[in-house]
């Protein structure tokens, strides 16, 4: 399908990921494969909504360019994943590329290989795992995540308990075909962390253990760091990973260059109505990279690779800005940029962006350096009744001294901040007008010390 029917939509994106049209969900079958990376996604060929769940394929030398290639799985009728292909992983088994994914109704695990990594071949031993563990009234048994650790595979399948809550459950296997189930490694308290954990990522990170769920009700994505002894996780921390309103069940990929890169579905924010009508829906995210932070808390940023998409650029060294003294970016504009820039003192700072010359129109992101706290109001960010309004905020703890470092990029309908390496918040967004554009950046409160404040237009991903 061609890219360019969709292309005069001013909410599609130039360079975030997503399919050529229709919908997408989860970002699955992570894989590095001879330096190409591989990104797998839930698509439904048959509209903007949730159903007929395939996987996408396309495949990138760079991590930033990307080709499509054929749909990957498609149900088979009568088949374990006759009701769809629901999410799994992607893994190097002794030279042969596996997808091991969720066929549905009844939940069960599956294989698929591939000669060529293009066209893949469901495994006659499918499904592999038939069924949840016996005497667990279990709520979900889907998403299996699988590494490889002392000659043996590992998976973990996201599941909730009845009446006890999110849990993950561990299984092993000699050959990824014939499985045991070695019991739970984490349960959480339904009124903590929801009922059933969706798209589970477990992987050490440092000299910790690091447990990813997506869970229902929540809708927002859990970081659980702690140890991992004896085939259980003990968790000693837990916080949101990016509360932006839209970002879920991501998936992560240990690269060739040991890096824990992490892709998430970015949800639209608007009416189904508003899905269908525009003809696709769902974007991922940027890769970032995931790291451990001193004191056991993960950080995230945007990779390096990214800057590879920076076209023309406008930079200042030092500013100050307080406030009612102009808007150094008032010549400036667009909906596919990159703005970076460090605040060095105590002051509110206001980047407003796609922007209508009266201000009918802006999405607004206030970065306060006293509290750490960066918000994206985005109460007027639409004209439109059928999009989501609510602000959303995160917390950084600044050290003394500490510079706010910001980097936000703009894409359609896309808003994603990163600070410090160590958060992200993303939102998506929907300005109606044609000339919501603009972009500026002032100061609410105190005086700002501005520095590398830079702005590029960003080039697109297909274009390689
Ligand atoms: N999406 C998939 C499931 C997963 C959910 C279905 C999370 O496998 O649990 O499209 O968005």
């Amino acid at each position: 399908m061609s890219r360019r029917a969709l292309s005069d939509d001013p909410h599609r994106t130039r360079y975030h990921f997503q399919p050529p049209a229709n919908w997408m969900n989860d970002p699955n079958g992570l894989l590095q494969w001879r330096g190409d990376y591989h990104m797998f996604y839930q698509y439904n060929p048959n509209g903007a909504f949730h159903g007929t769940i395939h996987w996408g394929h396309a495949v990138s030398r760079d991590l930033v360019h990307w080709s499509d290639l054929p749909i990957a799985l498609a149900p088979t009728p009568g088949g374990p994943d006759g009701d769809g292909c629901y999410s799994g992983c992607g893994v190097d088994a002794d030279g042969v590329p596996t997808l091991v994914y969720t066929g549905i109704r009844p939940e069960v695990q599956c294989l698929a290989t591939s000669d060529d990594l293009v066209t893949w071949k469901k495994h006659w031993a499918s499904p592999v795992i038939g069924r949840p563990p016996a005497g667990l009234d279990i709520l979900g048994f889907r998403d299996p995540f699988v590494w490889r650790e002392d000659g043996r595979w590992y998976a973990v399948v996201g599941s909730g308990i009845r009446d006890v809550g999110g849990t993950i459950l561990l299984y092993a296997s000699p050959d990824l075909v014939s499985w045991v189930y070695l019991g739970r490694i984490c349960t959480g308290r339904p009124e903590e962390t929801g009922t059933m954990w969706e798209c589970p990522n477990f992987f050490p990170l440092g000299d910790k253990h690091v447990l990813l769920i997506s869970p229902i009700p929540l809708r927002k994505v859990l970081c659980l760091v702690g140890t991992y002894s004896a085939r259980r996780f003990t968790p000693e921390s837990i916080s949101v990973l990016d509360d932006g309103g839209c970002y879920y069940a991501p998936q992560t990929l240990l690269d060739d260059s040991g890096r824990r890169l992490i892709w998430g579905w970015l949800q639209e924010n608007r009416s189904d109505e508003a899905q269908r009508a525009a003809g696709w829906s769902g974007v991922m995210s940027l890769p970032a990279v995931l790291s451990m932070l001193p004191g056991g808390k993960v950080g995230i940023a945007p990779a390096p690779e990214v800057e590879a998409l920076r076209a023309d650029g406008w930079h200042a060294r030092d500013l100050e800005l307080s406030p009612g003294r102009g808007n150094p970016l008032s010549t400036l504009g667009g909906g596919s940029l990159e703005i970076a820039f460090d605040v060095m003192s105590q002051a509110a700072v206001a980047l407003d962006l796609l922007r209508s010359p009266e201000g009918e129109e802006m999405t607004r992101i206030l970065f306060n350096t006293g509290s750490g706290q960066i918000t994206v109001d985005r109460e007027h960010s639409s004209l439109s009744e059928e999009v989501a309004r609510d602000a959303r905020s995160v917390a950084l703890d600044l050290e003394p001294g500490e510079p706010l470092r910001v980097r936000v990029f703009v894409d359609g309908s896309v808003v994603e901040v990163y600070a410090n390496g160590r958060v992200s918040l993303t939102s998506r967004v929907y300005p109606t007008r044609p000339d919501s554009r603009q972009i500026a950046l002032t100061a609410l409160r105190g005086t700002a010390q501005v520095r590398d404040l830079a702005v590029w237009s960003m080039r697109s991903i297909w274009e390689g």
